[in-house]
């Protein structure tokens, strides 16, 4: 079973890698219902590639261990919600050659009360620190394992080491918008506008940071703000991109529906960079981070 998990790790990890097209994307859903007063909301994480739900947080496909479920309040106060259960389930066959699979993404209802202090809410969830290093061992033979480095015995020679990372937030208001503080995300991507009422048609501008730093273009390299929905390209791999320029990106959204907004970030580790206290562990470090919001017509 163990070894079955590291496998699927793996698969996640190399899907999680390969390619942004193709990467999977760890998001936060929060729906709100006003139909009975005072109202609530239901929050979910979403795994995979397609809004609002694509997979459990282990599959086939791969898998991704939940460090962090947190709901921050106007006052920035912490209220951990409870993690989701990750383990594979055996599926039912059905009649007809159907598998139906129970789990958990972590599905949580937030409901407000007659004294709920207004303001924005946001959800985050953040996955552990994950390794994935490829080497050659002792008797020539390529291997891939979920541990650093620094932590395998019989390798000769490291063909790659990486860590990878990654956020999802997602806001409610209550009242009106108020501007939420940092979720403390390594790659962080904060609203600098209102996203509670948000129309097709409109710009929304965000700020991202990475370890508080601000992500920008220049000669070191380009960084991109993506977004993508469930009415807007998505399943085929299309998205919308802006260039985040000292640490600011503007995205249009032309459809209504559900959007996320998306940051990718890959590092060198070396000794001479702010990362060398992971020189030991691995070669890079991957970091996404997603914001989802609803749009109206
Ligand atoms: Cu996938």
């Amino acid at each position: 079973m163990k070894k079955i998990q590291s496998t699927l790790v793996i698969t996640a990890l190399t899907l999680f890698l390969s390619s942004s097209a193709s990467a999977h994307f760890l998001w936060v859903n929060l729906n709100e219902s006003f139909a009975h007063p005072p109202g609530h909301a239901m929050a979910c994480m979403g795994w995979g590639h397609s809004l609002p739900l694509d997979d459990f947080l282990i599959s086939e496909a791969g898998k991704i261990d939940i460090g962090t479920y947190v709901l921050i309040g106007p006052d920035n106060g912490r209220t951990e919600l409870a993690l989701p259960v990750i383990k594979k389930e055996k599926p039912t066959r059905t009649q007809t050659n159907l598998n139906v699979f129970s789990g958990d993404l972590g599905l949580r209802k937030i409901a407000l009360t007659e004294n709920t202090q207004p303001g924005t809410y946001q959800v985050v969830a953040a996955s552990k620190a994950n390794f994935l290093t490829g080497y050659v061992d002792k008797n020539g033979k390529s291997r891939m394992s979920t541990k650093p480095m620094d932590e395998i015995r019989d390798a000769q020679k490291i063909n790659f080491s990486t860590r990878y990372q990654a956020f999802g937030k997602s806001y409610m208001t209550i009242g009106e918008w108020s501007e939420p503080p940092a979720a403390q995300c390594a790659l962080e991507i904060m609203p600098a506008c209102d996203l509670s009422n948000v129309h097709a048609g409109d710009m929304l501008n965000f700020e991202a940071t990475l370890n508080d730093k601000k992500l920008t273009c220049n000669m070191h390299g380009m960084n991109y703000l993506f977004a993508v929905s469930n009415t807007y390209g998505g399943p085929d791999g299309f998205m919308l991109a802006s260039y985040i320029m000292d640490g600011r990106a503007g995205i249009r959204i032309p459809t209504a529906g559900q959007w996320m907004i998306i940051a990718m970030v890959q590092k060198n580790v070396s000794q001479e960079n702010d990362l060398k206290a992971l020189a030991e562990k691995c070669r890079t470090v991957h970091y996404m981070a997603t914001v989802t919001l609803n749009v109206k017509p």
